[in-house]
Parts: structure tokens; C-alpha cells; sequence
């Protein structure tokens, strides 16, 4: 049974969300990945959607590019945690998916992280931390990542200075 769904408005998106999918892997998080669009197969997102809570899924990741509102209605058809991934597309590169998933009018909250190939890999780290408030494994798994990171930046600023 899938902790994380991912949903994604076009299989156009699935390359810059291949980060993400990644890191949910690499971690041990269960996920199912969705092409879903709010506006050209609404009736086949809802189907998806009403059936999350009761599969035992815990939180709801949302990719859209343009008039993103794929993580908006995502958020309207569920209490579970929602991330909105702004997709950057052209002619406006992301601007306007980052505004559409950013400005949700208060009472329906979606979590948006940045734009794009960024915000694929955070919003995965972001149902990676909320899982791990009730998965110690988990939670020790972050930690070791962070101090990866962490040691890595530092190795390269001794490489620079030495
Ligand atoms: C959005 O339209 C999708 O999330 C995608 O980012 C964008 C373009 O989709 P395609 O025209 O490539 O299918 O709904």
C-alpha cells in the first residue's frame, strides 16, 4: 500500500519530477504515480481521488504547469497533506503555475515548494520529513541525508582552499 501519491497533470512533467521519484526510492517510501489532469480527465481524477484516505495514503504530491490548479482540487477532494509542484513550462517558464499553486485562498491550504526540477526533489524531502514524524527509521534516514549534504559542501570548500 502507497504512502505518497504522486499526480502529475501531462507524462510531459514526468522527466522533471524523476528527482523526486528518486528520492522517495531511495528512501524506502512506498508511492504511486498518477498522469491525471484537473481539466482534461476530471472524472478519472476524482475516481483516483476519493478512494486515497481509505487505501491508507498519507500524503498527496500535485504537479502542474500553466494554470496549475491540479493540487488546488487535489486539496479539495482530501484532508491529507497536499504539495504543489509548479511545473515550468513555456511561454511563461513557471511564473504562472508558481501563482496558481502559491495563492490558494484561505481554508484549502496546498504546501507549494519551488519551481520545476527544485521543487519535484523538495516536495518528496517534504513527505519525507511529514512521514517521518511517526517513523523514527525514517526520521534517522533525513538526518543521515542532511549530514550528507552537509559533509559534501563542506569537502567542497576545503577543495577550493587547499
Ligand atoms: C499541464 O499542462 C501539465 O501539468 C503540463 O505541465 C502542461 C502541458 O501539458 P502537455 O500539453 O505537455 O500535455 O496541465
Amino acid at each position: 500500500m502507497a504512502e505518497v501519491a504522486i499526480f502529475m497533470g501531462s507524462k510531459s512533467d514526468l522527466d522533471k519530477l524523476s528527482d523526486g521519484i528518486t528520492i522517495l526510492k531511495d528512501f524506502g517510501v512506498s508511492h504511486e504515480v498518477h498522469v491525471c489532469s484537473a481539466h482534461r480527465s476530471p472524472a478519472y481524477l476524482m475516481e483516483i481521488l476519493k478512494n486515497l484516505e481509505q487505501q491508507g495514503l498519507q500524503v498527496v504530491i500535485a504537479a502542474a504547469g500553466g494554470a496549475a490548479h491540479l493540487a488546488g482540487v487535489c486539496a479539495a477532494h482530501t484532508i491529507l497533506p497536499v504539495i504543489g509542484v509548479p511545473m515550468d513550462i513555456p511561454p511563461l517558464n513557471g511564473l504562472d503555475s508558481l501563482l496558481s499553486t502559491v495563492q490558494m485562498p484561505g481554508g484549502i491550504p496546498v504546501a507549494a515548494v519551488s519551481i520545476g526540477r527544485a521543487g519535484a526533489k523538495n516536495a518528496a524531502l517534504l513527505a519525507v520529513a511529514i512521514l517521518s514524524l511517526k517513523d523514527a527509521q525514517l526520521r534517522e534516514r533525513l538526518l543521515q541525508y542532511r549530514k550528507r549534504m552537509a559533509a559534501e559542501i563542506q569537502k567542497q570548500d576545503q577543495e577550493l582552499n587547499q
